[in-house]
């Protein structure tokens, strides 16, 4: 296996915009037909099951799976949208209509990207079911940062430890102890193996009625947990890297699938890394749930939390009421937000 060297953040931006171009090409080419009004049928209520691109699945309140066109004045259209759609009267392509509208999000998961802004993951969700595994790697770290997230937008999250199958010994106590934290800080803590059907059950239980959405780093085994509680579902599901330790990165666009007994599950892919540089620090104080008692009673108004003099969170830390993984982490998310803001800041002047 030949090692390829690394693409520059210059050659990898320039690489993304020539696709981004030759997409936009591809879109502009295929949308000339289906977008005159004589040809299209009457308006239709329908739900995004998958967006790619310049195109969208939709599904019609009759049941119905279309490939839609996306009219341009649409600016943001993601998995779970409620959309207003219009289908060809007559089919001459694969695109069997016209999404016109989105409805008003109820809620929404997005996260920060360096090239392409706040980018969002899901809409219309209620529930937001974080998985982590020891395979690639157990961190809190990523887990936090989707709590932060969920605090943020007000969608209850669920922690879903899977793969247990594969827990060693030595490993376990950590784990433990790690999860422990996160029940007593009132979050609800699952363990599952989508391989062995361990704990799957207790799952099922929770999405009966609520759209949730399944996110986690790459090859913790989000699809691999849907196939489980889905054996209809049929995700393709990928192998994690014996080279990286990491995940492949097999799941490339959000999909949402109807779970038999009411309730709908969306598939998200992987991240490497989930940045919150669009949240202020003060955001991510109050999203961090156990700080909430002691915020606004530090001594300084902009207090930093950590060496500042009269600091009420870093008390409730020494006192061991704020554990030490989580402090850390907190510190380890501000300490991000700059350096993430100034990456962004760099590249749009590099532009
Ligand atoms: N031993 C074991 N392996 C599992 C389990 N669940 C998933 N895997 C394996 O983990 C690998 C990754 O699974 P995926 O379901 O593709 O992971 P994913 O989170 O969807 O990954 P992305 O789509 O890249 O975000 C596959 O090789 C699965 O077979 C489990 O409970 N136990
Ligand atoms: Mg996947
Ligand atoms: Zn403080």
């Amino acid at each position: 296996m030949s090692k390829k060297k690394p693409l520059s953040q210059g050659q990898r931006r320039r690489m993304r915009a020539n696709q981004e171009k030759r997409l936009q090409r591809r879109a502009d080419e295929n949308q000339a037909p289906e977008l005159q009004d004589s040809s299209l049928g009457p308006e239709l209520l329908g739900t995004v099951i998958s967006r790619f691109g310049q195109h969208a699945d939709v599904e019609t309140e009759a049941g119905e799976l279309v490939r839609c066109n996306i009219r341009r004045n649409i600016q943001s259209l993601v998995t779970g949208d409620k959309v207003i759609a219009r289908l060809a009267l007559e089919q001459s392509s694969t695109i069997a209509g016209v999404i016109e509208a989105v409805h008003p999000r109820h809620s929404s998961l997005s996260r920060p990207d360096l090239y392409d802004g706040i980018k969002i993951i899901a809409a219309n969700i209620d529930q937001i079911l974080i998985v982590s595994s020891v395979v690639p790697s157990f961190t809190t770290q990523i887990i936090d940062r989707y709590l932060v997230a969920a605090e943020d937008t007000g969608i209850s999250p669920v922690i879903i430890l899977n793969k247990v199958d594969l827990i060693t010994d030595e490993e376990a106590a950590s784990i433990d102890a790690a999860l422990a934290r996160y029940q007593a800080i009132g979050y609800s803590v699952y363990r599952v193996s989508s391989k062995t059907g361990e704990g799957v059950e207790q799952i099922q239980g929770l999405l009966n009625d609520k759209v949730s959405v399944f996110v986690g780093q790459s090859g913790v085994g989000k699809s691999s947990l849907i196939n489980a509680l889905m054996p209809d579902a049929e995700l393709i599901i990928g192998d994690v890297s014996e080279n990286s330790g990491l995940g492949q990165h097999t799941t490339t666009t959000a999909k949402l699938l109807h779970f038999p007994s009411g309730g709908d599950l969306i598939d998200s892919p992987g991240v490497r890394e989930f940045a919150l540089w669009h949240l202020p620090a003060e955001r991510v104080g109050w999203c961090f749930v156990e700080f909430r008692d002691y915020l606004g009673t530090c001594k300084f108004r902009d207090c930093k939390h950590k060496t500042d003099p009269g600091c009420a969170i870093t008390q409730a830390f020494n006192a061991g009421e704020i554990s030490e993984d989580r402090y850390n982490n907190y510190h380890r998310i501000i300490d991000s937000l700059d350096e993430q803001r100034h990456a962004r800041h760099f590249r749009s002047e590099d532009d």
